[in-house]
């Protein structure tokens, strides 16, 4: 695909001249587009993220995906963000088990796709579940939310999820008034992923990931379940086939490829913090008023099109911009102290 015609097809708020691209010529490109995929309009039936983002699969020149999620648009989430291309979302990744350079994801998880699959639901929960892999997709109405991903490490994107909401599946097993914290755990398998086994490539953590939020934060509704992302099964990268997203908190706390959610009634552990205490806090809120100790957390890069440095930085927003929803949540806890 040459230059022009990428510029062409990719809806950008990073290049303000690109918003000028109206032309008939343009409209006349999309068309033809659609029409190799099949669809001779942009259909409505199609979520919202894929009608946007579809020009973006062009990007890098990968084959286009037509949604096969049965997913439907929570529109509440469709801010003014510019959605990351596919092509970025699915090669730009931290997912330590398959190694720790960005491209080690994508490349390490060809043959993994999460099925077959358990999940455990269990502890302080009145009906604990087992959900094998065909279950993930049918047990709830799957819905898509643009959510923007704030790593710590000061890169962003704008990701269209497509699962339920963590509350959801709680309710369905129903929390003990015990339960005072919810634990997740990535499914340990050193078969699956390499850097169970291998210590370099899994960079010092000590597997199985573990994850942890309070359970006012899990009830939140905007914790979410990701299946999928722009309408499709998550790829192995993205934490197939079911992971946890928690968009006010550094991307660290969204852990992928969970086998087990425990309800107990203390703190549990969590990974980054077991590695390196004094830089993450169990916590974790988004927060560009205290600094990581080695950089700064004021602002971040968008990752669009042209990869991670192709942006200007732009400033970084308290709870990632979800205070609305979250900040009552943390009232009286020092966020300084508890980073
Ligand atoms: N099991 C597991 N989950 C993980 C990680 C990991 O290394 N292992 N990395 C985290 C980090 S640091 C980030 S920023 C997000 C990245 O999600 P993405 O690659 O789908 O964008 O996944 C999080 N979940
Ligand atoms: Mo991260």
């Amino acid at each position: 695909m040459n230059k022009k015609s990428k510029q062409v097809v990719i809806p950008q708020s990073w290049n303000e001249a690109d918003k000028q691209l109206t032309s008939e010529a343009v409209f006349k490109q999309r068309r033809n587009i659609l029409s190799l995929l099949g669809l001779t309009a942009v259909s409505t039936s199609l979520p919202g993220a894929v009608q946007a983002g579809i020009f973006d699969l062009f990007d890098d020149e990968k084959v286009p995906v037509v949604a096969n999620l049965n997913t439907s648009i929570n529109t509440q989430f469709n801010g003014k963000d510019v959605l990351t291309p596919l092509a970025k979302v699915t090669t730009h990744n931290n997912f330590y088990e398959f190694g720790t350079a960005k491209t080690d994801p994508s490349e390490n998880a060809k043959n993994f796709n999460g099925d077959p699959w358990t999940l455990t639901v269990s502890g302080l929960v009145d009906k604990p579940i087992t959900l094998g892999y065909d279950d993930l997709y049918k047990i709830f109405a799957l819905e898509q939310r643009n959510y923007r991903l704030r790593c710590v490490e000061a890169w962003s994107m704008v990701i269209p999820w497509d699962g339920f909401s963590l509350a959801t599946l709680l309710s369905y097993v129903g929390v003990n008034n015990k339960a005072k914290y919810v634990a997740f755990e990535t499914r340990y398998d050193p078969e699956i992923f390499p850097g169970q086994k291998n210590k370099l490539l899994g960079g010092g953590i000590h597997y199985p990931y573990v994850e942890g939020l309070t359970i006012e934060e899990a009830m939140n509704p905007l914790t979410f379940m990701a299946v999928g992302l722009y309408g499709n099964k998550l790829l192995g990268q993205n934490g197939a086939p079911i992971r946890l997203v928690v968009p006010w908190k550094y991307g660290f706390k969204s852990i992928k490829s969970i086998a087990h959610i425990r309800l107990v009634d203390k703190q549990p552990p969590t990974s980054w913090n077991q590695l390196a205490p004094h830089e993450y806090g169990f916590y974790a809120n988004v927060n560009p008023q205290v600094d990581h100790p080695r950089w700064s957390q004021a602002s971040e890069r968008r990752i669009g099109p042209g990869g991670l440095f192709s942006t200007k930085r732009i400033p970084t927003q308290m709870f990632n911009g979800y205070g609305e929803w979250v900040a009552d949540l943390y009232q009286n806890i020092d966020l300084t102290r508890n980073f």
